[in-house]
């Protein structure tokens, strides 16, 4: 019988799209599971799992209702780019809440980061996990707040975090960029369900997408530690969608494509 957590995984986000994709699949595995998001969640509770309506700026009940559990995975607040005031009370008080949680139960965090953390590194880089962060936009600063979290709550109080710097998270590309970027449901499943499973005694971070030939702008990182290897590819797509989006000069340049030229007031084009 496949492995299952020894204790309840809270989900947050649980009514988003990647959110009750692995509502399902954790609770088809047989996994305890709780899931959380202001929203109702989309379609019938899956079987074995409960749901529980709250918001991410209430601390009291987020806290209530991680009570006892052994993960947090934590994919709730707002996931793209958005103005500051929309971001800042979901991606930074909210976060500190699901920190708190992961806190007081002793919790593992599994942090839905995002490639955003670091768009404004030029496409012809290799990253690795530790590069310098460069976001591209009030999302993805949010991002690099949840990963500097991350660090203090590790350094302060052993709280071990697993930062998935996910990429796009789509049915299929769509785009000349996405032939980089994509990581398909499948890879995403099996990275999350083994950030919850591996043994480990420290954090770690994982650039997320799958196999994809055009993907040489995120280097190493913690993936063999972790158990993880995507099996999916973008590479099926590439006739079809070769230069397809392209033509935005900051976009193009920048791997956080057009986060980076949205808004974007500099003269001189370079950084
Ligand atoms: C992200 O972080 C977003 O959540 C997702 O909607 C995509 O925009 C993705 O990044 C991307 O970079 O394509």
């Amino acid at each position: 019988m496949a492995a299952v957590p020894d204790k309840p995984v809270l989900l947050t986000g649980a009514s988003g799209g990647i959110g009750s994709e692995l509502a399902r699949a954790f609770a088809a595995k047989g996994w305890t599971i709780r899931l959380t998001d202001i929203r109702p969640f989309p379609g019938p509770i899956p079987e074995g799992a409960s749901f529980h309506a709250a918001d991410l700026n209430d601390g009291a009940a987020i806290l209530r209702i991680a009570e006892g559990c052994g993960t947090i995975l934590h994919f709730g607040g707002i996931p793209v780019q958005q103005p500051f005031e929309t971001v800042f009370e979901p991606n930074i008080r909210g976060l500190y809440h699901a920190y708190e949680a992961a806190r007081r139960e002793g919790a593992r965090m599994v942090y839905a980061s995002s490639n955003h953390i670091a768009g404004f590194h030029l496409r012809s880089e290799t990253l690795p996990a530790d590069c310098a962060f460069a976001p591209d936009g009030y999302y993805g600063l949010s991002k690099v707040y949840g990963e500097l979290m991350g660090q203090l709550y590790w350094n302060k109080h052993q709280v071990v975090s697993v930062m998935l710097r996910l990429g796009s998270c789509r049915d299929e590309p769509t785009d000349d960029r996405m032939l980089a970027t994509w990581i398909s449901a499948g890879d995403i499943e099996r990275l999350v369900e083994r950030s919850v499973l591996a043994d480990l005694d420290r954090p770690a971070v994982i650039w997320g997408a799958s196999n994809n030939a055009r993907m040489t702008w995120w280097g190493e990182d913690d993936r063999e530690r972790l158990g993880w290897a995507p099996q999916d590819s973008a590479d099926l797509y590439t006739d079809k969608l070769n230069g397809v989006g392209r033509g935005d000069p900051i976009a193009d340049r920048y791997q956080g494509g057009t986060y980076c030229s949205d808004d974007y007031s500099r003269r001189d084009d370079l950084i």
